[in-house]
């Protein structure tokens, strides 16, 4: 494919903080791929370079990029990772990379008149291996709606970033009208709610998630993303108080329960859960970083059942789909994510749909931003 002339913008984010637009146009049809950023990032993840380093390059880009021939995205992404030449991309950057490569797909979907998730589903099936017996086809992604924020994502609330909820978009926003109390919205639209002591917080807003579920009758189940990076050394949760937890609230998954290099106690919680015969996920998120040597190590070490899917954290679509790739080959949940830091932009709902994966998680439905990926995966779904 002919990279056709394109240009960047700069952005601003629900956060209001500027990010990278790259806009390209293919006959009469504007192509814009818009790049998400994290406010809790791992430290394993690709380098976010500032606005005005991004537009720096432009003109360079420009000139080796536009006109040029590409055969497939992965020749696309191969060569601008040759370009940066680092581990990390943090000489031209995990999202200048990651615009061009979400731009090279879109560009090469509209060309060829298919809906980006169509397009995203036979690259992603091109480098699938055969595997013995076949994974049947999943049922469609299911959205993964945070309730209340904590953490880095909001200013009281609890000490785990995000209490979240997996179900239909329609029952999401019967349980999150009834939480609403009038609190004030963390980052994602979640409520930040205040406790009358930060101890209370975590197990509080939980016991509010339940008590809204029920008060609603919906058929939702209950997920934590703890983000333990960004939880005080005093306040972290150990194995035991994790499986207590899970068993209080008959947890779908647990996201980050321990710090990003803390291998040993991700491996001990996922053996106390089978122990103890709980179905709770232990699900990677800074541990892993859409890594797939990251995800290696994890799976040699049995750190995990499931993995977060952040495209921005690796910084190519071809990297994406492999890391997806090696999830499903080994039978963890796959769950593609937002970040805190968003724009209008819906490529991960193409993405979830493309992978089959098991969840989308985009935020509360309350925020046009998150909104927008939960209504094109809707439209998706058909
Ligand atoms: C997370 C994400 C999205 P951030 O930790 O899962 O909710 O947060 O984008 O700030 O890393
Ligand atoms: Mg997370």
């Amino acid at each position: 494919m002919k990279i056709p002339p394109f240009s960047f913008e700069s952005i601003l984010d629900s956060r209001g903080v500027p990010t990278l637009n790259v806009v390209a146009t293919v006959g009469d049809v504007k192509i814009e791929a818009k790049v998400p950023a994290g406010t809790s990032t791992g430290s394993h993840e690709a380098v976010a370079l500032p606005i005005e380093q991004v537009l720096q390059q432009q003109f360079e880009l420009q000139q080796w990029l536009a006109g040029s021939d590409f055969t497939t995205l992965e020749e696309f992404d191969q060569a601008l990772i040759k370009k940066d030449g680092t581990d990390n991309k943090q000489s031209l950057g995990g999202n200048t990379i990651l615009g061009l490569s979400m731009m090279f797909a879109r560009v090469a979907a509209e060309t060829e008149h298919q809906p980006l998730a169509t397009w995203l589903a036979r690259e992603y099936q091109k480098g699938q291996t055969q595997l013995p017996t076949p994974i049947p086809k999943q049922p469609n992604p299911v959205p993964m709606m945070v309730m209340i924020e904590g953490g880095k994502h909001a200013q009281s609330g609890p000490f785990m970033q995000e209490l979240l909820i997996n179900g239909s978009l329609v029952d999401g926003t019967k349980v999150w009208h009834q939480l609403d109390t009038g609190d004030p919205l963390g980052m994602e639209g979640g409520f930040d709610v205040s406790f009358a002591t930060k101890d209370e917080a975590d197990r509080g807003g939980l016991l509010k998630i339940q008590e809204a579920i029920s008060q609603t009758a919906t058929a939702v189940t209950i997920s934590v993303d703890a983000a333990a990076n960004n939880i005080p050394e005093e306040y972290r949760y150990s194995v035991a108080s994790y499986v207590a937890l899970a068993q209080e609230f008959a947890l779908q998954s647990i996201e980050d329960p321990f710090l990003e290099d803390d291998f040993d106690n991700w491996s001990r919680l996922c053996l106390e859960l089978k122990g103890h015969r709980l179905d709770t996920k232990v699900i990677g998120d800074d541990l892993t970083v859409t890594n797939p040597a990251r995800l290696e190590e994890a799976l040699a070490k049995k750190a995990l059942t499931g993995v977060i899917i952040k495209p921005n954290q690796i910084g190519t679509v071809t990297e994406t789909l492999q890391f997806v790739r090696l999830a499903k080959e080994n039978q963890l949940t796959t769950i593609v994510s937002h970040r805190s830091g968003e724009t209008d932009d819906t490529f991960i709902a193409d993405l979830a749909m493309a992978v089959e994966a098991d969840s989308l998680k985009a935020g509360a439905p309350s925020k046009p931003e998150r909104l927008v990926k939960y209504e094109r995966l809707a439209i998706l779904h058909g």
